[in-house]
């Protein structure tokens, strides 16, 4: 082992986080639907691949409005995923592999099945049962008006008639109606949720929609600004819904609770906010610890756009003294491998809602930059999510049918947005489309697979020198060393001369790894005597670096 000088409270720090999303993983008994059974037959795939931790996406009991971000029950396993004693099973074979797990915890909504929901609408006004929602009487003589203008995430209103004039808050689907933070029940029972996870053995939670908590509930409620978008309107937390100031409070109650635990739970927040430094004020050490990065999932395959955000992600963690976080790729965005062959600026929505038509991308291209892009992200120091499917090089799947879709989104705007599934269809193991390319044994699928997924198949890119999957396998292995051997090594730029310069990005950690990525431009020369660990394009060591290609090497 080496010495790395950390303890083991700071695991998450420089730790690769594969992400899970449990319906589409891999199925074990055959209803079409991902399972912890088959997470838990994959462990071996998972230990092989390298990773030191899994994020395991939302697996509660739920009606399944918003892919299980509408949860009906925080304290049990949807049983059409599996049960506790499945949980506890796969928790305890992840950590005999080696592998933490980390959870999501749903905490600014819940399901309009959870029992308090149930109950506040069936008891009506005055029920003590409201005030753990967000009710208010609508505007208007006949209060037929919506009390704000604020609009869901999913569009249209943020809320929801209920009868005699009464509407309920739901910055997502109608489906989920938003806890009241100022109502103490709400806090302790999350509290309680939360000690009832740490108890099992998990590791850490991944905080969902973490900026959205603390509201102005003040009455008269606020109009927003601008009420179509979700981000702060405001840089000192005066917005009336997101990132406000009396959030930070909240996570510190949080903090004081995962420090009961030895080692205590890390947690990562997920915060859409326009990165200015307020993002990082919610991974303080007397908070959540860690916050999601996606400044890397906005940038288009452009030299300055990576160099900026790299530059000022990592400044923004040392202000807090905390660590970066990157994230190239989600359960809420297109792959990597399509998204990167759009150019700069282009709009990600109405492209996948187009069904890929508008712009046509050049899919060969984009998925030699997600090779590329790969090796940065796993060159960079701090902790990097890799979401389920990336590593096999998947692209999105941008085919789905209108009938088939799934995602909340592409009611509520009216069919005008098509929504997530694209990178939500469940992963092909094998070659075989009867069995749903080794999904699982029956064929069954939530979301079809397209055929195309059979030439991404787990069995099919394994030992393949050339493949996406032995790119980042062997780029994670040599991560360990290169990267995760030092707590937080230190990161420069060195300024490149020559031909090929203007689109190179010549990253140097201070453990001697040197990243070299040429984004658009002619092919440059590596340096004399540079001993090549690994290149994103399958060239042999020593030739010139062609466009869209990164290689790690050593100067010696
Ligand atoms: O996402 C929060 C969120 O704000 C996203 O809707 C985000 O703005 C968008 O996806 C960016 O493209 C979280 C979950 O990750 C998402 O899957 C859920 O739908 C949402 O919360 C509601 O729980
Ligand atoms: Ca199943």
């Amino acid at each position: 082992m080496v010495d790395t000088g950390m303890s083991d409270a700071d695991w998450w720090r420089k730790a690769v986080i594969y992400q899970i999303y449990p319906r589409s993983f891999r199925d074990a008994n055959g209803d079409g639907i991902g399972d912890l059974k088959g997470i838990d037959t994959s462990i071996g795939y998972l230990r092989d691949l390298g990773v030191d931790a899994i994020w395991l996406n939302p697996f509660y009991p739920s009606p399944l409005a918003d892919g299980g971000y509408d949860v009906s029950d925080y304290r049990n396993v949807d049983p059409r995923i599996g049960s506790l004693e499945d949980f506890d099973r796969l928790l305890n074979h992840c950590h005999q592999a080696g592998i933490k797990v980390i959870i999501d915890i749903v905490p600014n909504h819940c399901s309009d099945q959870h029992p308090w929901f149930r109950r506040a609408l069936a008891e009506g006004p005055g029920s003590p049962y409201r005030d753990r929602f967000v009710f208010r009487q609508g505007k208007g003589k006949d209060h037929s008006q919506p009390p704000t203008n604020w609009v869901s995430n999913f569009g249209g209103s943020a809320w929801e008639p209920c009868g005699q004039g009464w509407f309920y808050l739901h910055l997502f689907a109608k489906e989920q109606p938003d806890f009241n933070w100022g109502n103490e029940l709400v806090r302790e029972d999350f509290l309680y949720t939360m000690r009832f996870w740490c108890d099992r053995g998990v590791d850490g939670f991944r905080v969902d929609v973490s900026h959205g908590l603390a509201k102005d509930l003040t009455d008269p409620l606020r109009d927003r600004t601008d009420p179509v978008s979700q981000v702060p309107q405001a840089v000192d937390g005066s917005d009336p819904i997101f990132d406000r100031n009396e959030v930070h409070e909240i996570y510190r109650s949080w903090r004081r609770l995962f420090d009961q635990y030895q080692p205590p739970k890390m947690a990562v927040a997920e915060t859409w906010t326009p990165i200015t430094n307020r993002v990082f004020d919610y991974a303080r050490s007397d908070e959540l610890g860690a916050v999601f990065d996606f400044s890397l999932v906005k940038c288009a395959w452009n030299r300055d756009q990576y160099m900026e955000t790299i530059r000022r992600t990592c400044q923004g963690f040392g202000s807090v003294s905390s660590t970066p976080t990157w994230v190239l790729a989600s359960h809420d965005v297109p792959r990597a491998a399509s998204r990167l062959g759009l150019p700069p600026g282009a709009d990600l929505e109405a492209w996948v809602s187009s069904g890929g038509t508008s712009p046509v991308i050049d899919q060969r291209a984009a998925a030699r930059r997600a090779r590329a892009a790969a090796l940065i992200l796993l060159a960079l120091p701090g902790s990097a999510y890799v979401y389920q499917g990336e590593e096999l090089g998947l692209p999105e799947d941008l085919e789905i049918r209108p009938e088939d879709v799934k995602d909340p989104s592409w009611e509520r705007s009216g069919h005008r947005f098509k929504g997530r599934d694209g990178c939500r269809v469940p992963l092909p193991w094998t070659q075989d489309s009867r069995s749903a390319f080794g999904f699982n044994r029956t064929g069954r699928s939530w979301l079809p697979q397209p055929d195309w997924f059979r030439d991404y198949a787990v069995s099919y890119e394994q030992g393949r020198s050339d493949s996406s999957l032995e790119l980042y396998r062997r780029a994670l292995a040599l991560r360990k060393e290169w990267v995760a051997r030092l707590p937080l090594p230190e990161l420069s730029f060195l300024d490149g001369q020559g031909k090929g310069s203007d689109e190179a990005m010549h990253l140097i950690l201070s453990t001697g790894l040197h990243c070299l990525t040429n984004f658009e431009g002619d092919s440059i020369d590596l340096p004399d005597g540079a001993r090549v660990l690994l290149r994103s394009d399958g060239s042999s060591p020593s030739q010139p670096l062609e466009s869209a290609a990164t290689v790690w090497f050593t100067p010696q």
